[in-house]
């Protein structure tokens, strides 16, 4: 997308929930839009200050306050006023339909306000992002990382796209400026300082790549999927977890045929837990498609519990991702008594957890072990696109090293350099986004934003 194809009509959103609440706020957006309200406006507005006014129309009036901001001097980088009404549907309603039916306003898309603010350079699309995740946190620990991405605490990224510019420009430099020169002598001209900074930005790649499942598990949840035999209390583990009365428990084997899903936070951190059909060997249809998805979110799981039962009901082992943790919990030990918030005191024999999640004992110290498992390891990548273009832009700076030792000529070099440094700037939304993949960044934001 390019970025000066930015439309510049006036667009209007109501930015707080459709409700009834003690103040609502209309976002107004796009440069002449300060004279466009004023006209319903009893007064005239003053740049950053907030004031009373009395906006009318025909025999609607409502008393609100209002303020004005200036572009560049405002979120969007474009004229700005915000309206604070009466929350109420009927007022927020009748101010909109003024403001588009004579106003020739038009009502705001999803996340355009926050697109506009990009389009215009206040922000790139990491930090859209970041906002998109701060609106959307659960937790404590959700928000704090988002904040950080938003406020650019991580700058090792930005830092590698630097160093890939610079990089760039050097061996273009000797490209295009030393034509007399054959190409062994344009080679050395490219001094190691390049492949240095190459193989410094590979570093730095790696690691971010390998903080990815990190940052992923901040913003999404820890997935954990409740693995093993019929009947061993998955189900009653699930809801002893989240504490709610998620899944069916009877004592028939095989209750659960599908997986059920749900949520907790623990000390700031959210969970998010899987229920799975018991895994056996079964002839019946519906409980081997059971079995089947019970395997593959085993499979996405960041930590899988397996579950045995002490009537001697044994683990079943599944295939597991690399990365994920193995922890085993004995249910049904209803002589055990609740460790509090500490699992070292549990009876953890040989790794193995004993609770009983029908009578919430030492379920607290599963939650602690679960808790004990998030990844220490993070960085500023936290999602798929993000993850996406730095294994891009890694793969490009690989091929502009090998290509460098093996002296296969310096274009070759350049045009992975090129490539890698591409990657970075659709990281960030620089030069020409994708216009698809900007679109699906600001559809997960609220209208009014
Ligand atoms: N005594 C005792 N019974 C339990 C405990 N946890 C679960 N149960 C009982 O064990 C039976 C099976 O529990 P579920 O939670 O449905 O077991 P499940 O592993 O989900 O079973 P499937 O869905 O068939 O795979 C029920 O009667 C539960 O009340 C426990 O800690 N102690
Ligand atoms: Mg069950």
């Amino acid at each position: 997308m390019n970025k000066t194809t930015n439309n510049n009509r006036i667009i209007a959103a109501l930015a707080t929930p459709y409700g009834k609440s003690a103040v609502a706020a209309i976002r107004i957006s796009g440069n002449g839009c300060i004279k466009a309200v004023e006209r319903f406006l009893s007064r005239g507005l003053e740049t950053g200050k907030l004031a009373y006014n009395v906006f009318a129309f025909g025999s609607f009036k409502e008393n609100l306050m209002a303020a004005c901001f200036k572009a560049p001097r405002s979120y969007t980088g474009e004229d700005t006023v915000e309206l604070y009404p009466h929350g109420n549907p009927v007022i927020c309603d009748e101010i909109i339909k003024v403001l588009v039916e004579h106003g020739g306003m038009a009502l705001a898309e999803r996340g355009e306000f926050t697109k506009r603010a990009f389009l215009n350079g206040k922000l790139d699309l990491m930090q859209c992002e970041a906002l998109a995740d701060i609106i959307d946190a659960e937790t404590e620990q959700q928000l704090c990382y988002g904040n950080d991405r938003y406020d650019g605490h991580f700058t090792e990224l930005k830092r590698a796209e630097q160093t890939l510019k610079n990089a760039l420009s050097t061996v273009e430099a000797v490209l295009h400026y030393s034509d007399e020169l054959e190409n062994e002598e344009k080679e050395e001209n490219v001094s190691t300082e390049v492949y240095d900074a190459i193989d410094a930005v590979i570093t730095r790649l790696k690691k971010e790549i390998d903080g990815y499942s990190g940052g992923r598990i901040i913003n999404d949840g820890m997935r954990i999927a409740l693995i093993g035999a019929p009947n061993v209390g998955k189900s009653t583990i699930l809801n002893a977890l989240t504490g709610a009365d998620r899944a069916i428990v009877t004592p028939i084997a095989g209750t659960t045929r599908d997986t059920v899903d749900g949520e907790y936070v623990y000390k700031g951190r959210k969970f998010i837990v899987t229920d799975t059909a018991g895994l056996t060997e079964t002839s019946d249809i519906v409980e081997g498609l059971g079995v089947e998805r019970a395997k593959k979110a085993a499979l996405d799981a960041d930590a899988v519990v397996f579950v045995a039962a002490n009537d001697n009901t044994e683990f079943k082992d599944t295939v597991i991702s690399d990365r994920a943790v193995r922890i085993y919990v004995i249910n049904k030990r209803d002589d055990k008594k609740d460790c509090g918030e500490h699992y070292e005191n549990a009876q953890d024999k040989n790794d193995r957890l004993e609770i009983s999640a029908k009578n919430g004992i030492n379920i607290t110290a599963l939650k602690q072990k679960l808790y004990d498992s998030y990844p220490k390891q993070y960085g500023e990548i936290c999602n798929h696109r993000q993850y996406g273009c730095a294994v891009r832009c890694l793969e490009a700076c690989i091929a502009a090293r090998n290509e460098g030792k093996k002296a296969q000529g310096l274009e070759i070099v350049a045009a992975a350099l090129y490539e890698a440094y591409s990657a970075m700037c659709e990281l960030y939304g620089e030069g020409d986004a994708d216009e698809n993949v900007i679109t699906a960044v600001f559809e997960r934001f609220c209208v009014g934003k």
